[in-house]
């Protein structure tokens, strides 16, 4: 079934120039891309986005690295592209993300880890809301 999920590629992803890399390997896996947005968001775009975290412990020095810099936000479509998009990316630590997959190629951090995927048909609704008003 096709479906859209969305897609951060994160200021680590940017300062590393592996923009091409990682969407490479969506692109080649057969997922389309239907949205793009490039450009540095504050902290209340931080907290919107990360909704269900702000509480954690982890939170605040994840809020400053995702306000650090520019990211890529993208809505990517296809055939289970929610659940094809997790899979790419890996496990959320690079350290112990399997070999293969986008963290786990890439990625030596529990942070900055890349890239971030919606987790669910709801989330997925919810951030491409948020981040692609437009096209509600
Ligand atoms: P996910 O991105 O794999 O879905 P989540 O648990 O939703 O992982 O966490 C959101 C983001 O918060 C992660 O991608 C990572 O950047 C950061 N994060 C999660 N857990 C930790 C942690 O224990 N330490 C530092 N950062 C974390």
């Amino acid at each position: 079934m096709s479906e859209r999920t969305l897609v951060l590629l994160k200021p680590d992803a940017v300062r590393r120039g592996l923009i091409g890399e990682i969407l490479g390997r969506y692109e080649a896996k057969g997922l389309a891309v239907a949205a793009m947005w490039f450009g540095t968001i504050d902290g209340d775009k931080a907290d919107a986005h990360y909704a269900e975290h702000v509480e954690r412990d982890f939170y605040p020095p994840l809020r400053a690295f995702v306000t650090s810099g520019p990211m890529a936000a993208l809505v990517l479509e296809g055939d289970s592209a929610i659940e094809v998009v997790r899979l790419l990316n890996g496990a959320t630590n690079g350290v112990v993300a399997a070999p293969g997959t986008i963290r786990g190629d890439l990625s030596l951090s529990n942070r900055e880890n890349l890239v971030h995927g919606s987790d669910s048909a709801e989330s997925a609704a919810r951030e491409i809301a948020l981040w692609f008003p437009e096209l509600g």
